[in-house]
């Protein structure tokens, strides 16, 4: 760090008690123009017994202190640090064993006047019911609060934010909310699901930032979804309906208004500076490894992190650069960056009491600071789950970033799982381009990659990708397909609001429309029976079926898979647990198939009856042989008995 910094001398154990906390963040000193000012206390909060220590980071202005100290003896000022001209303060406190709950006041001298902040400390929740993680039993459905419902009218457009609200213009601010989502639990009930990923709800800065990856607050949410009690209601109600919330994670990057770009903590709190940076794009290009550059993938080069044999100037644009060459990269290599992102992370889920996150742009950040910030993480919340976003075709790439244990470069990165790219790439080439059913068996054999399987998530729609309903060649009976497939293969899948109603919409942002009747006043509205098409209906009643029949029965959601058949259009699988056998056929093909598999040796045999769950297949079993039958474009699920 550079010298500049005013270094305060370490363990000033100055203990204060203060008649009043009114004065906070006010100035104390008569020359009111130079005298210490605090504008904002990160974290805002903390938590009794939670950590052994917290870094405070103070902005303001005139923070150089001579001397720090805080009004309870199981408060000790470990040392503090003065940066950016007396623009920050960063202060370590250490918790001593008898910390009980109150409000810290703590109070700065320095040459030209006193000023003091505030730390309220409470007990935490009984955490029996909190941080669980996901099991096999979930289903995870991705909502984009400010396009699901309008709970709450009145924080449309934020005063803070004029011109921001404009449900016709497709990247403004269209004003659903957090509350939005709790009045529409029922409907989530209704269809299935368990568990909620929501994009980013921490504050952003840009009339354009609806999506929530342009962060200029990591402790606020978004005024136009709602308070930090609205988040906690969610997740409180969700709670009461045994269901989990994931929040969206973004340590790579906060967004360009952030008021760190102008002025950062630390001079290298940032890979680079607004003016002089790297960007994200691989400098490799794909003939490198051999390949042709194929239609429909847009990631980077992850293979670089992952390969061995990789220098690090072909690896540096990915982990270092500015993602899209503009949002601010974090330099996640320096310790104090570390512990600031790892505080903000234990924050959010010990406010709400989250199950999950979801982790955005997983590769561009450093393995080395992934296994430090689970390592704090896990210590906590050792259920907790993780889903990294590696947006990368091949298993071989994927599986390197999911921890569990040490790659070549000795680091296990600690993540949970990972988004099941591969398996939406080839679901998506299957069923819309012509790829052979095969390729499915192709992507599953190399499960042998993954510690666990069965915890990765599979999907084949997010907030990134066009909706299935409007890729050339598809169909209501591709989506259901689609559908049919991520809620029987292995895996804990992942569903896209919308898409149980066909929901339209071409790429970004035509994939994050208005869900229909989530506004008062829209001509329709789809959260109701009555309100949805008979097209609608028609969908979301085959997805809740599936949904139902995936909760009734085990082998969908921890039976061992075996492949019985595949070919060009034709994939059919058992699942299995001691109890029971379900069949899967899926046809990609125009026309009925009829086809004969030999049983013996395979978990077809022995079965006297077959009892059909879902879809119009057949199967009959001669005792040698299984004949099965599939209509065109089809999954049928049957039970062998
Ligand atoms: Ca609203
Ligand atoms: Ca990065």
């Amino acid at each position: 760090m550079s010298s500049d910094f005013l270094r305060v001398s370490t363990l000033l154990i100055a203990v204060f008690f203060f008649p009043s906390p009114a004065s906070r963040g006010v100035p104390q000193s008569a020359e009111a123009a130079a005298a210490p000012v605090i504008t904002k206390v990160e974290p805002p909060n903390w938590w009794v017994k939670l950590t052994p220590d917290l870094m405070i980071l103070l902005s303001g202005h005139g923070l150089q202190a001579t001397k720090v100290g805080c009004n309870l003896p199981d408060v000790v000022v470990e040392h503090t640090e003065a940066t950016h001209g007396g623009d920050y303060l960063f202060v370590w406190l250490e918790f001593g064993p008898h910390l009980r709950s109150g409000t810290i006041v703590c109070r700065l001298t320095t040459l030209k006047g006193d000023v003091s902040f505030e730390l309220p400390i409470s007990n935490r929740v009984p955490t029996a019911q909190r941080f669980h993680g996901l099991n096999s039993d979930d289903v995870l459905y991705l909502i984009m609060p400010d396009r699901f419902a309008n709970g709450d009218p009145t924080n449309d457009e934020p005063a803070e934010f004029p011109g921001s609200h404009d449900r016709s213009k497709p990247r403004s601010w269209h004003g659903g909310d957090l509350r939005g989502i709790r009045e529409h639990i029922d409907y989530l009930k209704e269809l299935g699901v368990t568990s909620l990923w929501l994009t980013p709800v921490v504050k952003n800065g840009t009339e354009q930032d609806y999506h929530g990856y342009g962060a200029v607050d990591l402790y606020a949410v978004d005024p136009h979804l709602g308070t930090l009690d609205n988040y906690k209601e969610l997740a409180s109600t969700l709670r009461q309906q045994h269901m989990k919330l994931f929040f969206d994670a973004v340590p790579n990057h906060v967004g360009p208004r952030h008021p760190w770009v102008v002025k950062p903590p630390l001079p290298d709190w940032f890979h680079g500076t607004r003016q002089n940076h790297l960007d994200a794009f691989a400098p490799v290009k794909n003939s490198f490894y051999g390949k042709t550059t194929s239609a429909g993938v847009s990631n980077d080069l992850f293979e670089t992190l992952a390969d061995p044999h990789a220098t690090p100037a072909m690896r540096r644009n990915i982990t270092d650069g500015w993602f899209f060459g503009i949002l601010p990269d974090l330099n996640t290599e320096n310790p104090v960056v570390v512990k600031y992102l790892l505080q903000n992370s234990i924050w959010w889920i010990e406010s709400a009491g989250l199950d999950g996150l979801r982790v955005d742009t997983f590769p561009y950040v450093s393995r080395a600071f992934w296994e430090k910030w689970h390592t704090g993480l896990r210590r906590i919340y050792p259920n907790l789950t993780t889903i990294g976003e590696v947006f990368h075709p091949e298993p071989i790439v994927t599986s390197f970033f999911v921890g569990g244990r040490k790659e070549y470069d000795g680091i296990d990165t600690g993540l949970s799982t990972v988004f099941d790219f591969p398996l939406y790439s080839t679901i998506r080439d299957v069923l819309l381009r012509g790829a052979p059913a095969g390729r499915i068996a192709n992507i599953l054999r190399q499960d042998q990659l993954y510690l666990h399987p069965n915890w990765l998530v599979p999907f084949f729609a997010n907030h990134d990708l066009p909706r299935l309903s409007s890729e050339p060649g598809s169909s209501p009976e591709k989506l259901l397909c689609a559908y049919g497939l991520i809620l029987t293969l292995r895996g804990i899948p992942q569903l896209y609001y919308g898409d149980e109603i066909a929901m339209p919409g071409g790429s970004d942002p035509d994939n994050r429309r208005d869900f229909p009747g989530g506004w008062p006043g829209d001509p329709q509205n789809a959260f109701t029976e009555e309100g949805r098409t008979a097209e609608q209906q028609k969908i979301f009643a085959d997805v809740q079926n599936l949904l139902q029949l995936r909760r009734r029965h085990s082998a969908l959601r921890i039976g061992k898979l075996f492949d019985v058949f595949s070919d060009d259009e034709l994939y059919a699988f058992v699942r299995q647990t001691g109890d029971e056998r379900l069949l899967v056929i899926f046809n990609n093909g125009a026309k009925s198939r009829a086809i004969t598999i030999p049983e013996a040796d395979t978990p077809l045999a022995d079965s006297l009856r077959t009892t059909i769950l879902y879809g119009n297949g057949t199967s009959q079993t001669t005792g040698t042989e299984m004949k099965i039958t599939a209509p065109p474009q089809s999954v049928s699920i049957i039970s062998l008995d």
